[in-house]
């Protein structure tokens, strides 16, 4: 049976895609912090599933839960590299340090060293896909949204750079780039503030982790010799904002 890896499976677009990769036959990694999460995916989904309970930021920890995976888990097809987080929506030199750190390390180093201590598994495959999760904010700055629009350009321009150094290893990489999607992204970002999360999403048609998983198993299913580099995808109601031009007021 193939097997999958996924980060960040405890909630949206990373549970979502643990459901669909499970029912099109794959046994899954499930990866996140939340133990309590992960206990649930195990007990609905049993020896489909092995949960790995750790933090990406923590190396060592990330290293030798891969390198210890039970065998029936360890021939890994596919990587979803997903967890990831924004913290706040203001002006730079109004976030903390602690928020700062905490983006980076998670978007940035977390997401390699995932990738770092997958890929040798991956490169054992006859085949393999590396799905990175990136944003429209990668290519779109908008006001607040500053390190993680880069760290999501980092996404962007790192899957790129990595297809080539997998050339003749028959390993895909996609970097899955969403825009306005309801999960716990907004409440994470705005740290617990419900009210103000959900204010983004009312009276309009957001995508659902749903939709991204859906996109996911397309993608997983196209003929073996296409590889889509990136793909963008976003509601019917959401477009862009233009650019904003500051007027000088008339004394
Ligand atoms: P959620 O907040 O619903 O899910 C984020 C997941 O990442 C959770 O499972 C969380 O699990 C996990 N995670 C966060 N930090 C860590 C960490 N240090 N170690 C391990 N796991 C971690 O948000 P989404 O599903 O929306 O976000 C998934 C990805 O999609 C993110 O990279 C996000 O930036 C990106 N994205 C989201 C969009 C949106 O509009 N929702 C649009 C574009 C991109 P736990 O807390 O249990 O560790
Ligand atoms: C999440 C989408 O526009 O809130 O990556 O940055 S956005």
């Amino acid at each position: 049976m193939k097997s999958a890896l996924v980060t960040g499976a405890s909630s949206g677009f990373g549970r979502a895609c643990v459901k669909a990769l499970i029912e099109e036959g794959f046994r899954v990694v499930a990866l996140a912090r939340r133990k309590e999460r992960l206990e649930t995916l195990k007990s609905e989904f049993k020896e489909k599933i092995h949960t790995l309970n750790l933090d990406v930021r923590n190396q060592e920890e990330v290293f030798e839960a891969i390198e210890n995976l039970p065998r029936e888990f360890k021939d890994l097809e596919i990587l979803l590299n997903n967890a990831g987080l924004a913290l706040e929506q203001k002006e730079f030199d109004n976030l903390s340090l602690d928020d700062i750190n905490t983006m980076v390390d998670t978007n940035i180093k977390g997401f390699l060293y995932i990738a770092r201590a997958v890929i040798p598994l991956l490169r054992k495959q006859k085949s393999a896909y590396i799905f990175n999760i990136g944003s429209v904010a990668a290519r779109n700055p908008y006001f607040g949204g500053n390190v993680y629009c880069g760290t999501k350009a980092f996404v962007g321009q790192f899957s790129l750079a990595l297809r080539n150094d997998l050339r003749g290893s028959n390993i895909k990489v996609t970097n899955i780039a969403p825009g306005l999607c309801k999960t716990e992204f907004s409440e994470v970002r705005f740290k617990g503030d419900k009210q103000k999360a959900d204010a983004l999403y009312e009276n309009t048609q957001f995508l659902s982790a749903e939709d991204i998983a859906k996109v996911f198993i397309a993608l997983i299913k196209l003929p073996s010799h296409i590889n889509v580099n990136e793909i963008e995808l976003m509601p019917v109601t959401q477009t862009w904002n233009g650019f904003f031009i500051e007027k000088f007021n008339e004394a």
